[in-house]
């Protein structure tokens, strides 16, 4: 039954008119979308479908730290002395690396308080994973915890700082298992006008290696420009996202790889450890060498307060909840 439905909310969500009747169901979260589309001078209805191809032409502003004279910029930077020293150091690597690791940012209570709530989530039947069968999504909404996890100050300050604006919490994931994602940059999935306005964090929930299914990324390719659907054969049309878009971004994204040499890294971790990456650093998950391993983590993606937000991929305009 459950293969059955998937294939036909597969179907549905391939569909543009299916977006565009969530989006109709669900007006009261796109608030904040019909602001930025003023704000910026996107003449549309915030309904129906968005994309890259409708965003203003020309120069737009990008985030402080994604300019050539970076490195000068955050060692002038009064806001870095805020920081203790390791982690003005892990920062400082920013504008090269597109990633830093904070070590040990949750205390093992912390940790467990977490593992414990998601377990409690899923045995209460609160939460359920995703049509990927390895994703919980926006658990944060259904739980006080988790909530108050999400927007922890020691990182939410240093995603303000990073990006040189206030953020906002998006979405979480939560898993129990390696993804096993193939690389790609966020900025397909959740996209800003101007670009380079979202950023991520990863929290290790457990011993993480590469046997589990560890996180990967690759230093350096946040530097890239951003794969959009204007840059590679997406194959779809005014009435579907492409049947294959996804493969085919997968495709186009290794390429870009092999072409700018940017070789793979692991992040080995421990519980309560957190690597930040740039909206634009391409990432994944390692393939498990031990198939039954859990790998429990959780993910927060957020958005610069006043961006325009929305998904490239599936062509719409990001729900935001009103606070
Ligand atoms: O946790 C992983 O393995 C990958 C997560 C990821 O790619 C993401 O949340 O964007």
């Amino acid at each position: 039954m459950r293969k059955i439905l998937d294939r036909y909310y597969g179907k549905l969500r391939k569909l543009k008119a299916s977006y565009v009747l969530l989006n109709f169901f669900n007006r009261r979260k796109l608030e904040h979308a019909r602001r930025m589309y003023s704000k910026y001078g996107v003449k549309r209805n915030v309904l129906l479908p968005i994309s890259s191809a409708h965003m203003p032409k020309g120069p737009a502003e990008s985030p402080w730290l994604d300019v050539p004279d970076a490195q000068r910029r955050l060692m002038e930077s009064e806001g870095l002395k805020r920081f203790e020293a390791s982690v003005q150091q892990a920062l400082l690597r920013w504008p090269v690396d597109g990633y830093v690791v904070l070590r040990g940012l949750f205390t093992p209570d912390e940790v467990a308080a977490m593992n414990s709530e998601v377990d409690r989530l899923i045995r209460d039947n609160v939460v359920d994973f995703n049509f990927t069968g390895r994703k919980i999504m926006f658990a944060f909404h259904h739980s006080d915890l988790l909530r108050k996890a999400v927007h922890d100050r020691r990182i939410l300050d240093v995603m303000d700082f990073l990006l040189g604006r206030k953020v906002r919490v998006f979405q979480s994931i939560n898993f129990l298992t390696g993804s096993e994602q193939h690389a790609h940059s966020d900025s397909i999935h959740m996209t800003t006008y101007p670009l380079g306005y979202m950023i991520a964090a990863w929290i290790a929930l457990e011993p993480i290696t590469s046997e589990n299914g560890c996180l990967i990324y690759h230093p350096g390719s946040h530097r890239l420009p951003y794969l959009l659907n204007d840059s590679y054969d997406h194959g779809g049309n005014r009435f579907e996202i492409g049947d294959d878009a996804y493969a085919r971004y997968e495709g186009a994204i290794d390429q870009a790889i092999r072409t700018g040499g940017f070789p793979a890294q692991e992040f080995h971790a421990q519980p309560g450890d957190v690597l930040i990456w740039h909206a634009n650093l391409l990432h994944g998950g390692k393939k498990m060498t031990t198939p039954d391993a859990s790998r429990k983590s959780m993910v927060i993606h957020c958005f610069a307060e006043d961006v325009l937000c929305y998904h490239e991929l599936t062509q719409r305009p990001a729900m935001m909840e009103e606070r």
